[in-house]
């Protein structure tokens, strides 16, 4: 079975995690400590970030790789178009929200961490014994560097991600509003690319991830409930109740949010 080395809060990761639902691909989940864990991932792969794919005797790291190793290996639901003009915005918009959209996010998410010391327990899995949660809390603001929570979250770097990121809704909301999907009428590698990479400004909704239901839908208040951005975030509900899997019960869930985890999470 196909195995995914993984940070259950990572966007890249769960970009991975929405190809491999999208393909109709099982797959195990084997998440890594932060620090420590990112030993083995670099003796597996030679770098030391997650997500990392492992495939029989295949070791892949970097979602885009990964994206192209398993569209190449399992061709059944292409991801990346085969007309020329229609696979060069694919690849433009995947980069896009990599770069541009991930970073923006995950610099709304520090200055989240940086407001509610409890939202660090909040990304631990359910089973989570309470001295661990503890501990996690006590975590100096380096240490979340390691896990790539790191740099650029500023005051001022906070403003401008999150007019960025408005910007970047609003652009996809445009281009939403009279086509299903980001480069036509078939779904691609842009549109899972997007819908992961937003996962901080709004977490999902679902028990998708293991996250405690007081965090589900919560995010950046001013971006979730622009009625301009609603399009898109119309969009990315019906991406992941059409090719997201929900591998979590609705008790599991219910047990994950009452763990010890945040009664409430402001994103702003
Ligand atoms: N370009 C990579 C980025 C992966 C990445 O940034 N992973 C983060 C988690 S979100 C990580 O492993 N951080 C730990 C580190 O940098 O040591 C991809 O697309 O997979």
């Amino acid at each position: 079975m196909l195995e995914l080395y993984q940070f259950e809060l990572s966007h890249y990761c769960e970009k991975v995690r929405l190809i491999l639902d999208y393909k109709g691909l099982s797959y195990r989940k084997i998440e890594i400590t932060p620090g420590i864990g990112q030993l083995d991932i670099f003796r597996m792969s030679g770098q030391r970030q997650v997500p990392v794919l492992k495939d029989g005797n295949e070791v892949i790291a970097d979602s885009t790789e990964i994206a192209l190793y398993l569209d190449r290996k399992y061709p059944d639901r292409p991801l990346i178009p085969t007309d020329t003009k229609e696979r060069a915005q694919c690849f433009i918009l995947e980069q896009w929200a990599d770069e541009s959209v991930g970073i923006n996010a995950r610099k709304l998410l520090i200055n989240a961490v940086g407001q509610d010391s409890t939202f660090l327990t909040s990304a631990l899995p359910s089973g989570t014994p309470g001295f661990l949660r503890s501990l996690v809390q006590s975590v100096p603001r380096e240490a979340i560097e390691v896990v790539g929570f790191g740099a650029g979250a500023s005051p001022d770097a906070v403003k401008t991600a999150r007019k960025e990121m408005h910007r970047s809704l609003e652009s996809l909301s445009n281009i939403l509003r009279d086509q299903p999907y980001l480069v036509g009428d078939q779904l691609t590698l842009a549109d899972l690319a997007v819908a992961a990479m937003t996962m901080y400004v709004k977490f999902p909704v679902g028990t998708y991830l293991e996250l405690p239901a007081a965090i589900k839908g919560k995010g950046s208040a001013e971006l979730i409930n622009d009625p301009m951005l609603q399009p898109f975030w119309d969009w990315r509900d019906r991406i992941y109740a059409d090719f997201r899997k929900a591998p979590l019960t609705a008790a599991s869930s219910a047990a994950s949010s009452s763990s010890g985890g945040p009664t409430s999470i402001n994103i702003d």
